[in-house]
């Protein structure tokens, strides 16, 4: 059963999240080229080759978007802001299209009182920075930095919340050693680069900011509930090291000024020389904490024995079109870990939880009834972290659209809203609707 407002706090916040690349229609309003297209355009990066040149063409329907996302009754919408289209060079020139659209947006979810949360970050770096490193060249930090202050000079004084970065670990590891995501790159010298200026770009983000009066700073981090495949001590350490790299690398290093040491053991030479230098600008304090929760994940030893080869294997649990379990339990984990390990009181929001399904629209409805299953039991999971006292102010379900799922494409569907990508005509589904039900004040 879908749990309403009366399970929560008065103060709790429901939203709904999306990404700027994900939705927004690249092509459009004068943005600058992003590593992202360019992955896009090597085949086999991208499933049929797909990109966000069009997308959900929220960049001319974002009015018709948040009327929706207000239509349900939401507190607050999370976006994101695209860097290349603030900075199409990633650097110096601004695109005053781009900072207007923004402004726009900002105002037009006040209009509807939905709260903005903005996130800067997520995942589109300028091509023109990519050429020169991206990630894996230290000045990365203060252009982001920059980056952060022009955002926030404009938008910043009618945003609720911003974060820096979304995901670090999607960012660094997966882009830099998996090579899932773009730059597409396998290298562990890469990785181990990423993996620091990351943080250290937070961490300089966070100072200008403060600098120029900003408030109310965050951090976005994705977990996944990691256990061993099999009773095998190799399987133990297996999933020891992937919960390091996953779970506690960012966040052992921004909020204790300390990176897990199995994880230095193999990335240790290869970090920039005096990266123990930078830990005072990793660990700037931040405001509150986003936690990303989707699945649980069984790990075991890769195949080639190289330190950070990890195996995933297949679960019995019920899976998502995404081939991923769902494991509410693992929410509530690390709500409750996050908290104690790193939270020091600060506030917590789930920034996003949601789930694919192959959603189809038949005579004008969609059915998505185990969408809005997962979304209750996940509900039931904060509301029982409340009750253990965990500070959680907030749930933002991913995503209010059906939109571009990076290296997947447009098939897989985590809306609540559907998209037809042909007409994009928007659809609310089932879901939508019971949420609305739900989230009617009394
Ligand atoms: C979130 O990441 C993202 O913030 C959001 O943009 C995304 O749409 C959403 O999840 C749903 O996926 O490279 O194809 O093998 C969640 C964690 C971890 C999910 C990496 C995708 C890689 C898939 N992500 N994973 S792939």
């Amino acid at each position: 059963m879908l749990p309403s407002r009366a399970d929560f706090p008065a103060d709790f916040l429901f939203g709904a999240a999306t990404s700027a690349y994900q939705i927004e229609g690249h092509a459009y309003g004068g943005a600058g080229r992003t590593h992202w297209d360019d992955f896009a355009a090597t085949p086999g990066n991208v499933v049929r080759g797909e990109n966000g040149a069009r997308a959900c063409d929220h960049y001319h329907r974002f009015e018709e978007d948040l009327d929706l996302a207000a239509g349900m009754g939401l507190d607050a919408y999370r976006f994101s802001t695209s860097w290349a289209r603030v900075m199409p060079e990633g650097r110096g020139a601004v695109n005053a299209r781009g900072l207007d659209f923004y402004d726009r947006l900002v105002d037009a979810c006040l209009k509807r009182n939905l709260k903005p949360f903005v996130t800067l970050y997520h995942w589109e770096l300028p091509s023109a920075l990519a050429d020169l490193g991206g990630w894996r060249n230290r000045d990365i930090a203060d252009w982001f930095a920059d980056f952060a202050t022009t955002v926030m000079g404009r938008i910043g004084d009618r945003v609720h919340a911003v974060a820096t970065i979304n995901e670090p670990w999607c960012v660094a590891w997966l882009s830099h050693f998996l090579g899932l995501h773009a730059p597409g790159v396998r290298d562990i010298r890469a990785a181990a680069r990423a993996m620091h200026h990351v943080p250290l770009a937070h961490g300089k983000a966070v100072q200008a900011m403060r600098a120029a009066g900003i408030t109310n700073i965050g951090i976005v981090t994705n977990h996944e509930y990691v256990e061993p495949v099999d009773d095998t001590p190799e399987a133990h350490a297996a999933a020891r090291l992937y919960d390091a790299i996953y779970n506690r690398w960012f966040l052992g290093g921004m909020r204790r000024g300390q990176y897990p040491e199995e994880v230095l053991e193999g990335l240790g030479p290869h970090l920039p020389r005096g990266w123990e230098l930078d830990m005072e600008t990793v660990t700037q304090p931040v405001d509150w904490l986003g936690i990303n929760y989707y699945t649980r994940k069984l790990i075991g030893p890769g195949p080639s024995g190289l330190w950070g080869d990890l195996a995933e294997h297949a679960g019995d649990l019920p899976q998502t079109t995404m081939g991923w379990e769902i494991y509410p339990e693992g929410l509530h984990h690390f709500l409750v870990r996050n908290h104690a390990e790193y939270g020091g009181g600060l506030p917590i929001h789930v920034t996003e939880n949601g789930m694919s399904e192959n959603d189809v629209v038949v005579n004008g409805e969609v059915e998505d009834a185990a969408r809005l299953a997962y979304i209750a039991r996940h509900l039931a999971a904060v509301a029982r972290a409340i009750a253990e006292g965990v500070p959680v102010k907030g749930y933002f379900i991913w995503s209010l659209l059906d939109n571009f799922e990076w290296a997947l494409g447009y098939d897989k569907r985590f809306g609540l809203v559907h998209v037809d990508f042909e007409t994009l005509e928007r659809t609310p589904k089932a879901s939508y609707h019971a949420l609305a039900r739900a989230l009617a004040r009394q």
